[in-house]
């Protein structure tokens, strides 16, 4: 038989064709993702390296999180922040798609792009290059206030909060896990309907008065939002897409390069992060195929952007951490007297009043100045103001990064906390996300240090853990092992090195050993590049 054969079904006749036909999509017709993740608590420089292989892409797309975020572009002297928008809507050329993973908060967006427009003009015409998944929850003004009062509450009764943006994100996220949330395409459905007080408008009421009434202080005007909103669909809809038949279309089309921005990271995703100190999304791999609709087969290159060191904002263990007066060595005695260099004082003085609270007491010139601090909880003769010294010293590491890397955060303007690189943190990212290779920037900023060391092994009560724990009281009691190097530092400026071979061998050597010990390269961010087909296929 020539496997065609003719059979009728219900009176129709049937075509039979050979099995071996029905095939999945031809390779040269599959266009992969080349993703983009954040390796460690957020805030390595995804931005800048969206924005860098966005150049070349055909769409760039967001797949989690929402407005908490913050990604930091300069382009011609000009800084962006983008918060919802990927990274790469400056790119005139791409298309930039929000998923159904991330939350939006509508009138966040829109105002971020009204700011973004008096920044420069690499922003015009961004509503013609956005679309935006119709799965996607929206973001509510009353998730905002929720995610205060939240804050509140642990401050009270645990003593401590999250350090959250407050910008709805939990909220949001369990409204749409409770399933009581409402997505965009609700949004811009039939507006008859919304306006006919129905559907999905009374589920908007139900909504409300479900936080409100496990929250009764809070303030909303659930009547003035809605109005708003009823703006913003408006403006919305142009821009809504079915975001799963948008990606098969693309993946499976003439060729594209397809760009998905990670936002926040590895160490902040709530089921592999420092839970609960973590964000409510997932920002490792997974979440690019469950936020976006993407078939696993899809992913291509996934590049882990890494810091040369390490930051956090917001609260939780952060075991490289360099604010490290050492807290076990205090003590005091009223009426001892402690004399400091000028330049010493002032830091000594607010370091260990937020430390410690049983006073000792330093005269500087005719003051006398309470001091909380003793090393070894021992008198400090000349020589111990040496020791002093020499542990403030270590304790400016973390400041010196910080002022250095000019380490704010770009949505609440937060300090970030900094410290050395943590390998042992970056590797267990690696583990989750199966990294193709390192983007590592920043490392300028260490470009002044003498001494540069690195986290390498962590031990708990003089044990050494095998992996990264997932009890945040063990984490927090880690003794992090360094190694020093290189010894000394590259003491001169990277800023203008383009690739490895203008890198000097110190910092050379600092790239190998993380190489080494992750066993995953690493690029300058420049030598990153985008899955595709080559240019013109198709
Ligand atoms: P949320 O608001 O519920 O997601 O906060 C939960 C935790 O996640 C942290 N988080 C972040 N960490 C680093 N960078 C983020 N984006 C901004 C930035 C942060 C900022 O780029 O600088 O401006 O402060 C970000 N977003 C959330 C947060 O600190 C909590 O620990
Ligand atoms: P993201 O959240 O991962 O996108 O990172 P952020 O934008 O929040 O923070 C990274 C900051 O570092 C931004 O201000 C970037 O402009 C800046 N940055 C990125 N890469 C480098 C680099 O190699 N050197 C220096 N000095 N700054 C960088
Ligand atoms: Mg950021």
């Amino acid at each position: 038989s020539n496997g065609r054969e003719t059979a009728t079904l219900n009176g129709e006749p049937v075509v039979k064709r050979p099995r071996e036909s029905v095939s999945p999509v031809p390779k040269e017709l599959r266009n992969k993702v080349t993703v983009v993740l954040g390796a460690q608590w957020g805030d390595e420089g995804k931005g800048k390296v969206v924005d860098l292989l966005a150049m070349d892409a055909d769409i760039v797309c967001r797949c989690q999180g929402g407005n908490n975020a913050g990604h930091t572009v300069v382009v011609d002297s000009v800084e962006y922040d983008f918060h919802l928008l990927p990274s790469g809507v400056l790119n005139k050329k791409a298309v930039s798609f929000i998923g159904n993973g991330v939350v939006i908060h509508l009138p966040g967006l829109f105002e971020e792009a009204e700011k973004n427009l008096q920044k420069g003009k690499g922003l015009q015409g961004w509503e013609d290059r956005l679309k935006i998944s119709d799965r996607a929850h929206i973001v509510f003004n009353f998730h905002q206030a929720v995610d205060g009062i939240q804050e509140q509450q642990r401050q009270q009764q645990e003593g401590k909060n999250l350090g959250t943006t407050k910008k709805g994100i939990g909220p949001a996220y369990s409204s749409k896990a409770a399933r009581n949330g409402l997505r965009v395409c609700d949004l811009v459905s039939d507006f008859k309907v919304f306006e006919d007080k129905l559907f999905p408008h009374r589920r908007f009421r139900m909504l409300a008065e479900h936080f409100l009434t496990m929250y009764p202080k809070l303030n909303m005007d659930v009547d003035n939002e809605l109005e708003q909103l009823k703006g913003y669909a408006e403006r919305l809809r142009p821009l809504v897409t079915d975001g799963v038949y948008f990606m098969h279309k693309s993946l499976t089309g003439p060729s594209k390069k397809i760009l998905v921005e990670g936002a926040n990271a590895a160490l902040l995703d709530i089921d592999f992060g420092t839970y609960p100190f973590v964000t409510s999304s997932n920002c490792t791999v997974g979440g690019v195929c469950t936020g976006l609709g993407v078939p696993p087969s899809y992913v291509g290159r996934v590049y882990g952007v890494v810091k040369a060191y390490t930051t956090r904002v917001g609260v939780g263990a952060f075991p490289t951490e360099q604010d490290n007066v050492r807290k076990d060595t205090f003590g005091g005695r009223k009426g001892n007297v402690v004399s400091f260099s000028p330049e010493t004082r002032d830091r000594l003085m607010v370091r260990t009043v937020r430390l410690l609270g049983k006073p000792l007491w330093g005269r500087w010139g005719e003051k006398v100045y309470q001091i909380l601090y003793s090393p070894a909880a021992q008198w400090w003769t000349e020589e111990e103001c040496g020791c002093a010294r020499l542990l403030l010293l270590e304790s400016e590491i973390g400041n010196l990064l910080q002022s250095r890397g000019r380490e704010f955060g770009v949505t609440t303007g937060r300090r970030r906390r900094c410290g050395w690189l943590d390998l042992i943190l970056v590797r267990y990212a690696h583990m989750v996300n199966g990294f193709s290779a390192i983007a590592l920037t920043k490392l300028d900023i260490l470009d002044t240090l003498t001494e540069i060391k690195v986290g390498v092994a962590y031990t708990v009560d003089g044990k050494p853990l095998p992996s990264f724990p997932a009890n945040m009281d063990v984490l927090t009691r880690v003794s992090v092992e360094y190694k020093t190097l290189p010894l000394p530092g590259w003491c001169c400026s990277t800023e203008a090195a383009r690739s490895f071979e203008e890198l000097p061998p110190q910092a050379q050597n600092y790239i190998r050993f993380i190489e080494e010990f992750l066993q995953v390269p690493v690029s300058p961010p420049s030598e990153c590049e985008v899955d595709g087909l080559p240019s013109g296929y198709g």
